[in-house]
């Protein structure tokens, strides 16, 4: 019985190190369903409640471990429904092996039932790979492939195995003509950079006096090399969004997320820079980067493919961040003037103060909070080895320019696709990568109808199963899709179209209540502090629902919209006046800089 394509389809991904998938069933897998009921639940299935989530958990589960995820589905509809999460993969570089189904190879053309041109449909977003599994000799190698290809190229793949094939009983590779024989595992070289480029590197750096770093996801793992060349060159670091954990925020030189969600200090480091480095991001908008000609600009990134654009680079070194941080290293002055860096440090202290100022002004509403202080409160009580996730809202706003990074903390949200719902998802998948640690999820009550409170009855029939049972899902309950409401107001001009915008309420502490977890509401703010410390105390996870005021504008400062231009400038000039934006009369006051505004009550 243990010899059927489908057993030694699992039996290869416990190889290949995989110790779950995130799944759901439907009888195009039904033949991988027995053989997961035959290998003992080996690699383990984790049963999401929509395929859309399963692959969001595979790519949190491999953003937060740095190994491929695994998602499986059924054909047809599930298939279908993996792609979002598929996609979010392929835009942030993460690598995640799909595995579905398909009706069997008799019925194949023949508009079958749940039939759905599989490869047609993957052919996009797994253009890496994808490929369907006709004969059992095709194996292993289309999972060692398959691995090898979402590992090297950071990307989702997929393998389709029609229902028939997983039943067949396996046949290995023979040593014959047309045949693919496979082996496991690789190891991967260090792309060491090329000498003459590190020196021209050097050359560029040690005539700079006003040094900008900018990091995003591939200087993770070189974050020793990025302190110790930014405090050679006495250099500020700004962080793209999927870098803001690359370097914690109590350094004082770090200035915090870029662009539109990003910080004052970072904006005014980009503007006022005489050179850039850019290490490991393919931060797209360049209208925060400096003016062309302003600055000389060197890029570093180990992808040849990703390297180059987004600004006039100078110089284009493609190598392991880490490798080449530490050939350039002994060839950078030491600077001994420092106004710069003093300059830097003095922009991001008045920042956080700043930002603590806006978090301290309550809402003039009874019973809401403002949800700048919601994050506020985070950063003061949060672990310092928590993985924090947030969902595409406003709260991908407050996560990134309010939220204090610190420690070993992890944090990542979808950069790229900015979809909404992998919030939760990401922090289940954040669990079974680490069940040691505490995982945060930052969710709008848009994003949690959409995907958040199903995938809640996920947290509550997994959490047992881990060391820390700590996974705290905080709720923005304002009611509202409050960013696209602002972002029609900043760039629209239009009034909040309610049809669209507005949300039922409803209770996400009630729902959480009955799932079993321990359920928080708030509101007022100062009930704030004392919720996230019963959040992080040992026991159960944790939903926080906060009714949140929709009438603070997760719009940044420097927006540069062109009809926020005014509000920009008026709010870089000074910080009362930002203040004074975010709190009682923010209506008038916009509407004071935005004559297009329409009052919308
Ligand atoms: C799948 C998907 N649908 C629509 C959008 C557009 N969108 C971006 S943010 C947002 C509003 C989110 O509302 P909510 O989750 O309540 O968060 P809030 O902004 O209110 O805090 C919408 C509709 C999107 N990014 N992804
Ligand atoms: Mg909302």
């Amino acid at each position: 019985m243990k010899n059927k394509v489908a057993d030694v389809v699992l039996a290869r991904l416990a190889d290949w190190g995989v110790e779950q998938v995130f799944g759901y069933a439907g009888d195009g897998i039904n033949g991988l369903l027995g053989a997961w009921g035959r290998a003992g639940n080996v690699p383990k299935f984790v049963q999401a409640r929509h395929e859309e989530m399963a692959a969001f958990e595979a790519v949190g589960f491999s953003k937060f471990s740095g190994r491929p995820g695994v998602c499986v589905a059924t054909s047809g509809p599930g298939a279908i429904h993996l792609l979002n999460g598929l996609y979010d993969a392929l835009l942030d570089h993460v690598p995640v092996v799909a595995i579905v189904g398909q009706t069997s190879r008799s019925a194949m053309g023949g508009s079958y039932q749940q039939e759905v041109d599989l490869v047609t449909l993957f052919k996009d977003v797994c253009h890496h790979f994808v490929q369907v599994a006709m004969v059992p000799e095709q194996l292993p190698n289309l999972i060692d492939r398959a691995f090898r290809v979402a590992m090297g190229e950071r990307a989702p793949v997929c393998i389709i195995i029609p229902s028939d094939v997983q039943d067949l009983t396996y046949e290995a590779p023979t040593h014959a003509f047309k045949m693919v024989p496979s082996s496991l595992g690789i190891s991967w070289p260090t792309s060491a950079p090329d000498a003459q480029a590190i020196e021209r590197a050097a050359e560029i750096l040690n005539a700079g006096e006003r040094v900008a770093i900018l990091v995003g996801q591939g200087a993770r793992h070189a974050r020793r090399q990025v302190m110790d060349v930014a405090d050679r060159l006495g250099a500020g670091v700004a962080k793209a969004l999927l870098g803001k954990d690359v370097l914690s925020d109590d350094l004082p030189y770090v200035t915090g997320s870029i662009g539109l969600l990003g910080t004052r200090p970072s904006y005014k480091l980009m503007m006022e820079c005489d050179t850039l480095l850019t290490v490991g991001s393919s931060f797209p908008y360049t209208q925060f980067m400096p003016e062309f000609g302003q600055a000389r600009a060197i890029q570093i990134d180990l992808d040849p493919k990703q390297i180059g654009m987004r600004y006039p680079y100078e110089l284009n070194i493609v190598a392991d961040a880490g490798a080449a941080l530490d050939a350039l290293l002994p060839l950078l002055d030491i600077r001994t003037d420092t106004t710069w860096r003093h300059q830097v440090e003095k922009g991001v202290a008045h920042w956080w103060k700043t930002v603590e100022r806006r978090a301290m002004t309550d809402s003039d509403k009874p019973g809401m909070v403002n949800p700048m202080r919601v994050v506020w409160e985070l950063s003061q009580q949060i672990p310092e080895n928590a993985i924090v996730s947030a969902d595409s809202g406003s709260s991908a706003n407050w996560y990134a320019r309010h939220l204090k990074m610190r420690g070993e903390m992890r944090g990542s949200l979808s950069g790229n696709l900015a979809t909404m719902g992998p919030g939760v998802p990401y922090a289940i998948g954040a669990k079974f990568a680490h069940p040691d640690r505490p995982a945060v999820a930052l969710v709008g009550d848009g994003a949690m109808q959409m995907n958040g409170l199903a995938e809640l009855i996920t947290v509550a029939k997994y959490w047992e199963e881990w060391s820390d049972p700590r996974l705290v899902v905080a709720i923005l309950h304002n009611n509202d899709l409050n960013q696209v409401t602002w972002e029609m107001r900043a760039m629209e001009g239009a009034p909040k179209f309610v049809e669209s915008q507005s949300l039922p309420s409803v209770s996400y502490a009630g729902f959480a209540a009955s799932l079993g977890l321990r359920s928080i509401e708030v509101t007022e703010s100062a009930q704030l502090k004392g919720a996230w410390q019963a959040a992080f105390a040992v026991g159960r996870p944790t939903v926080i629902d906060v009714y949140t005021d929709p009438d603070v504008p997760p719009i940044p400062p420097h927006a540069t919209f062109d009809q926020m231009k005014d509000v920009a400038k008026a709010m870089l000039a000074g910080d009362d006046d930002a203040v004074g934006v975010i709190r009682t009369g923010i209506k008038q006051k916009v509407q004071e800089f935005l004559p297009g505004v329409k009052s919308d009550g």
